[in-house]
């Protein structure tokens, strides 16, 4: 069915100095937009059409006569999902229960951030990263363009976009500042703790 362009959860300006607005015009306003747009236009008028976006991206992954629908699909959740993952005044430390499991899973907090960061800085070309639930267990994965990890059975907890037009208008190549300023000052960890509880 066709997928509504969702709202940024906040102003365009919302995420300054860490994100601009120039970089939110272009990376929702058009790469997210064209996302959109085109999964609508591939699935209208095709049985796919009766089926949600999440069952649309695990229909069609991997499904070599469905590389269009699933990369743009996919795109479009993963874009919806990370502009939550972040908010102004955001960053610092998870608490209660998420809290508690990161401690339990990772060692600390710190280590979990070195993992993400690590995850983030390994992926080659373009990607994200993201902290999920797999198996009940918190884990940190990568995936390439626009794999999800709701094809492997996994749950996203938290997301960061590692393509370059996430960060390039205003970090250039400086990922590793970018991915920094992401943990530090954006990360809304109020909705990571939703997912969590609800996974
Ligand atoms: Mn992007």
């Amino acid at each position: 069915m066709a997928y509504a362009f969702p709202n940024l959860p906040y102003a365009e300006t919302a995420l300054e100095p860490h994100i601009s607005a120039n970089t939110l015009q272009f990376h929702y306003g058009k790469h997210h937009a064209a996302y959109v747009t085109n999964y609508n236009n591939l699935v209208k008028d095709s049985p796919l059409d009766a089926l949600s976006l999440e069952e649309v991206i695990k229909t069609t992954y991997n499904d070599a006569s469905k590389v269009g629908v699933f990369n743009n699909a996919a795109q479009a959740w993963n874009h919806t999902f990370y502009w939550n993952c972040m908010k102004p005044g955001g960053g610092g430390t998870p608490t209660g229960a998420l809290a508690d499991k990161i401690n339990a899973d990772f060692g600390s907090f710190d280590e979990f951030k070195t993992a993400f960061k690590q995850a983030g800085a390994t992926q080659f070309g373009s990607g994200w990263a993201w902290l999920v639930s797999d198996a009940g267990t918190l884990k940190v994965t990568k995936t390439l363009n626009a794999d999800n990890p709701l094809v492997h059975g996994q749950v996203p907890l938290l997301t960061m976009d590692v393509w370059e037009h996430a960060y390039y208008l205003d970090y250039q190549n400086r990922r590793p500042d970018y991915m920094d300023t992401f943990l530090t000052s954006l990360v809304n960890w109020d909705f990571v703790a939703q997912q969590f509880a609800a996974a």
